[in-house]
């Protein structure tokens, strides 16, 4: 695959990037012509150059200027990436501003020869995952991320758009190489012997024999097949909970350059599956029982609200408009089902592959000492495959909760 880059194209740094937001005609709002900026490169992902400008006048006139490099920032230049995947994030922001814009960063522009875009800045807000970690409680999470996704997924999908649009935006959001990301470090590796998996030696038995279960394989190549095939919305790709931005008040979904016409239970298995990785993670990072308990009680609530909101949003989004004749209710009702039980087996191969793969998180791999990462990283390993076998049997999100929640650390491992 090769990675194409105009002529125009260069990397900026932490120097390069003040002439250049200097030169641009459309910060000019935020920025006086000539004055002094000051900049710092914040990129903590795996794909991305970012930096935060500001206006040394006033730190408070500031904004994100996000580039794509050629390769993967994680692995190096031995991985090369498509930079249309700039192209991708932008546009998929612009429309997700259309359908919600108290939940999206503003795009301020495009440019299409450094595969870069200028955006706001969320300067008051953390990573959620930053603030899960830390036990704090977002109140107003569950309401914002169930409205975002309702719209987003409800209004790009074949139920509201005419037929023409569909296929068009099918075809402007197809993302190849960055699907096949997905494909190979969600659905793929983490489910067999690779030299890129990258869970610790003291999970060695519990992974083999999670490896060994060809019922298990069966059920996520299935999940592999339906990401790969099922054209419904247009999905964020990687809504976990370190592409969220949080306040107490506010909550933003950042980082669209995942974002394809996938299964709309890709992103709510993301945020779900996410939601009880940090579940997992307070087993040993909140000792006492009691608070931990009480953190755990936000965390499933959380999943329970966001799912009642998603479908109360999704009704007044979709179903409230579509002809009744031919999508009668019990249509309706199955379809909503069939996304939970999507969110089910996509959340928990997501779950799963954060435990066993090349891209950890720092909920569970974050925790020093290795003893106590093990038993947060097996109740993951476990609830991820409660939730994927189970998820036929979901009808409601409180079955998919108490499936999860059921389980318990196998750490450490007896053969
Ligand atoms: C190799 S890129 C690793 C991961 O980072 C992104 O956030 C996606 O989750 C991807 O799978
Ligand atoms: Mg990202």
């Amino acid at each position: 695959m090769a990675s194409e880059t105009s002529s125009l194209y260069q990397p900026l740094n932490a120097g390069s990037v003040l002439a250049y937001a200097g030169r641009r005609a459309e910060l000019r709002g935020i920025f006086r012509e000539g004055e002094a900026l000051e900049a710092e490169e914040v990129g903590d992902g795996n794909l991305n150059l970012v930096f935060k400008v500001r206006a040394k006048a006033d730190p408070r006139r500031t904004v994100v200027l996000k580039q794509a490099l050629p390769y993967l920032r994680l692995v190096g230049e031995g991985w090369p990436l498509p930079t249309d995947r700039a192209r991708i994030e932008a546009e998929t922001l612009k429309l997700q501003y259309q359908f919600a814009p108290e939940h999206t960063p503003k795009v301020f522009f495009y440019d299409p020869e450094m595969f870069l875009t200028g955006m706001q800045n969320l300067d008051r807000h953390i990573i959620l995952r930053q603030g899960l970690m830390r036990g704090i409680k977002y109140p107003r999470l569950a309401e914002h991320i169930g409205v975002f996704m309702a719209r987003m997924l409800g209004g790009t999908c074949d139920l509201t758009l005419d037929y023409k649009t569909k296929k068009e935006m099918v075809m402007r959001f197809t993302n190849p190489e960055l699907c096949k990301i997905t494909e190979d470090l969600v659905f793929t590796e983490p489910y067999r012997p690779t030299p890129r998996n990258g869970y610790h030696r003291e999970l060695e038995a519990q992974v083999r024999a999670l490896q060994a279960d060809e019922s298990l394989r069966v059920e996520v190549a299935q999940m592999k097949e339906k990401f790969m095939t099922h054209a419904q919305a247009l999905v964020h790709g990687d809504l976990h909970t370190g592409s969220i931005m949080v306040n107490a008040e506010e909550t933003y979904a950042i980082d669209p350059e995942f974002a394809f016409y996938g299964p709309m239970g890709f992103d709510v298995g993301a945020v779900i599956g996410n939601l009880l990785l940090s579940y997992a993670s307070h087993e040993v990072r909140t000792a006492d029982p009691a608070r931990r308990a009480e953190f755990r009680q936000y965390l499933t609530g959380t999943v329970i609200e966001l799912w009642e909101v998603f479908t109360r949003e999704f009704q007044r989004v979709v179903w409230e408009k579509v002809d009744a004749v031919n999508f009668p209710r019990a249509y309706q009702e199955d379809y909503m089902r069939r996304i939970l039980q999507d969110a089910a087996g996509m959340g928990a191969c997501k779950m799963m592959r954060r435990i066993i793969g090349l891209a950890g998180v720092a909920d569970i791999r974050g925790i020093e000492d290795v003893h106590a990462r093990s038993v947060a990283a097996s109740l993951a390993l476990n609830m991820g495959q409660a939730l994927l076998k189970q998820r036929r049997e979901f009808g409601t999100i409180h079955e998919l909760v108490e499936a999860a929640t059921a389980c318990r650390p196998s750490y450490p491992w007896k053969n």
